[in-house]
């Protein structure tokens, strides 16, 4: 390295460079009728609008967003499963079309080994599994690929993680979780350096177990890996201070800049502009402390 410039984290995801020493957007693009907090938006009818995709896509792109994380398989509570196939058929048209494009790093959030690969192919720059490759075969196609992976931890399956979560410890039990995940990827061939980590917030969570892992992040952080926290519109704010999804834009700024401020490096979200204005200001202060 050269001694002249500092050194900086930097993540190589499929040669577009995500520089780690400011904290980033991740902005959200589901392809599901049926997600969490924006599910069909991108619809009409019942099939995905391309044009409505690739439109918010670019929005999100100008409003600086440095990640574009793409879904097809819906992970709210109770949700079903979709075939791989489905998920396909839904994800990897846009990824060519964003790809061609747009300049941005693009994240496949997935849990298939065969949506992996192809999307990988197709020029996609992160994989982001929710279930931290625990798939038969996910960690050989994550590794083949060569690109960053982002390891989520969740307690049980979609459909099923909200009934009764339990946690002796949360923040150990996830920290442990995220850890052995880490050597199964580094025992395949994929190296810590390509590694980021999620505590995966409100998956098999109560809002106890979620508030623990906020103030916990910085115990997750001394993994030395980077964080990426998911709380945009989550239920933890409904149930904490009783808004609907479509009012949770001003508690998830809040909950965006209490991550960062414990250590995330990432932040995903629907909100793109607002997002990133709130973790500007986070930059700023840091940059005026001289720990940037
Ligand atoms: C997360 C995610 C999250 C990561 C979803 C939603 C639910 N991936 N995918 N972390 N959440 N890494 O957007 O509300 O928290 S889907």
């Amino acid at each position: 390295m050269n001694p002249s410039t500092p050194s900086r984290p930097v993540l190589d995801c499929a040669g577009r460079m995500l520089d780690l020493s400011r904290p980033l957007v991740m902005g959200v693009i589901n392809t599901t009728p049926d997600s969490f907090s924006d599910g069909g938006t991108l619809f009409r009818g019942d099939h995905l609008d391309p044009e409505l995709a690739i439109e918010r896509a670019r929005d999100m792109v100008d409003a600086g967003a440095a990640i574009l994380d793409i879904g097809g398989e819906s992970t709210r509570p109770g949700a079903a499963p979709v075939s791989a196939q489905q998920e396909m058929d839904r994800v990897l048209p846009l990824v060519e079309r964003i790809t061609a494009e747009l300049d941005v790093v693009i994240s496949i959030d997935t849990s298939s080994p065969q949506l992996m690969t192809e999307a990988a192919a197709r020029g996609a720059g992160l994989i982001n599994d929710v279930r931290a490759l625990q798939r038969e075969g996910a960690l050989e196609a994550a590794r083949d690929t060569g690109l960053p992976v982002c390891l989520m931890h969740m307690q049980g399956e979609p459909d099923t993680m909200q009934a009764a979560p339990t946690y002796a410890n949360v923040v150990d039990e996830v920290g442990a979780f995220l850890e052995a995940r880490v050597a199964a990827c580094e025992a395949i061939g994929i190296p810590r350096e390509r590694l980021l980590l999620d505590p995966g917030f409100g998956f098999g969570k109560t809002v106890a177990h979620n508030l623990s892992l906020l103030e916990g992040l910085p115990r997750l952080a001394a993994a030395g890996l980077p964080l990426l926290v998911g709380l945009s519109r989550k239920s933890l704010i409904g149930k904490l201070i009783n808004r609907e999804v479509d009012e949770r834009v001003p508690a998830s700024l809040a909950l965006a800049v209490l991550a960062v401020e414990r250590g995330a490096a990432i932040v995903r979200t629907h909100d793109v502009a607002p997002t990133w204005d709130a973790l500007a200001m986070c930059a700023a202060l840091r940059s005026l402390q001289g720990n940037d």
